[in-house]
């Protein structure tokens, strides 16, 4: 006899969606900010990722590179721990309801607040012959992935909080205009490496977009190169391994070391009390090498099985879009337009 549901409610998972842009070649930052706690996600909860590939071209991209850049990071998804029959990977410009959603979403958020965004304002300087309205309205296209899952929880590195909180703006405006139809996302920031810094410049994050290829580290480069990158990171005249003020190079370092090898700050210290910053840059540079071995390994064999890596992201589109399109549907039938 097939078992009665009981009548106590079937606690239903929380949603959890987040993306990343094939914008470069996937960092360090990106990988303890973002990636590593997606792993860690996805038993207790219902996780979908993305490519947030539209979002990418907010930058002028070469075709050629942003097409090996979109099936790198995918693979890489999978090699740093993303099980994609468990949570569906999906490219987003597979998935036409996000550029759809969008653009309703434009005309529910105001000028003003986008012009708020730290972000446009760091890209429109760092951009400056490209300031294109895609650059600006970024944020109304990550609002629209969010909300189409109706996300409990978007897990996120520092950098993006502020574009969440307009997530939420933007949900609970048409909610209040409307009636319920988005659910308010939720930021998950986790804290260890939750702000990795640029090895060059420590008062600014690591980017995978920054053309000073040493300010970052490559989560598939080689040992040689990781080592070289530490190495060269830009610290103090100190010659002291502490936190402290006037010490963001150190900060950033202790703060790498730690989220890689779960020690504390202070066992950092303490470890490398009267040591100089050679040793102590070498030890950042072997301990990382060490947590990428292996992800380099299984991307190396995912980038080799092109046919598994489609079968997986035409798999999550179809999954995506089925999701989605509920949501998109539901939203135009408030604003009035009419049914297909
Ligand atoms: P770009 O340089 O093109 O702006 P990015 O390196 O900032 O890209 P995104 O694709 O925008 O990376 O972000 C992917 C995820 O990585 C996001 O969750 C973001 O918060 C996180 N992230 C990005 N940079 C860092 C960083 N330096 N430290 C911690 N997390 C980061
Ligand atoms: N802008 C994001 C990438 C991104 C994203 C999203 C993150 C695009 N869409 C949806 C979370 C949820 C960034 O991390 N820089």
């Amino acid at each position: 006899m097939s078992e009665q549901p009981t009548t106590e409610k079937v606690e239903k998972k929380k949603v959890i969606l987040s993306a990343i842009q094939p914008s470069g070649t996937i960092t360090l930052g990106n990988y303890l900010g973002a990636l590593r706690n997606w792993v860690k996600l996805q038993d207790d909860y219902n996780c979908i990722f993305a490519i947030a590939d539209l979002h990418a071209i907010t930058v002028r991209q070469d075709p050629q590179k942003f097409r090996q850049n979109i099936l790198n990071a995918y693979a890489l998804l999978l090699a740093c721990g993303i099980d994609p029959e468990k949570s569906p990977v999906f490219i987003q410009s597979h998935v036409h309801t996000h550029a759809e959603l969008a653009w309703l979403l434009n005309c529910y958020t105001q000028f003003g607040e986008l012009s708020r965004m730290t972000q446009f304002k760091d890209k429109s300087q760092k951009y400056a012959n490209n300031v294109n309205a895609g650059l600006f309205t970024y944020p109304i296209l990550m609002a629209a992935d969010i909300l189409l899952y109706q996300a409990d929880m978007v897990p996120v590195g520092a950098d993006q909080k502020q574009h969440l909180e307009l997530a939420r703006n933007i949900a609970d405006r048409f909610n209040s205009i409307y009636g319920k139809t988005f659910k308010s996302p939720e930021p998950y920031i986790s804290r260890s490496g939750a702000r990795v810094m640029s090895l060059q410049d420590p008062a600014k994050k690591m980017s995978k977009s920054d053309e000073n290829v040493n300010s970052w580290v490559a989560v598939l480069d080689k040992p040689e190169t990781v080592m070289k990158k530490f190495k060269r990171a830009v610290t103090d005249s100190d010659a002291v391994v502490k936190i402290g003020e006037g010490k963001d190079g150190i900060n950033n370092l202790i703060g790498i070391l730690s989220a890689v090898t779960g020690k504390t700050a202070e066992e950092i210290e303490f470890e490398f009390e009267g040591k100089g910053y050679g040793d102590f840059k070498t030890a950042v540079g072997e301990a990382v090498v060490e947590e990428l071995k292996p992800i380099q390994n299984r991307f190396n064999d995912f980038i080799n099985h092109k046919d598994y890596l489609e079968e997986q992201y035409k798999k999550g589109a179809e999954f995506a879009l089925r999701i989605s399109q509920r949501t998109l549907d539901k939203a135009m039938k408030k604003i009035g337009f009419i049914a297909k």
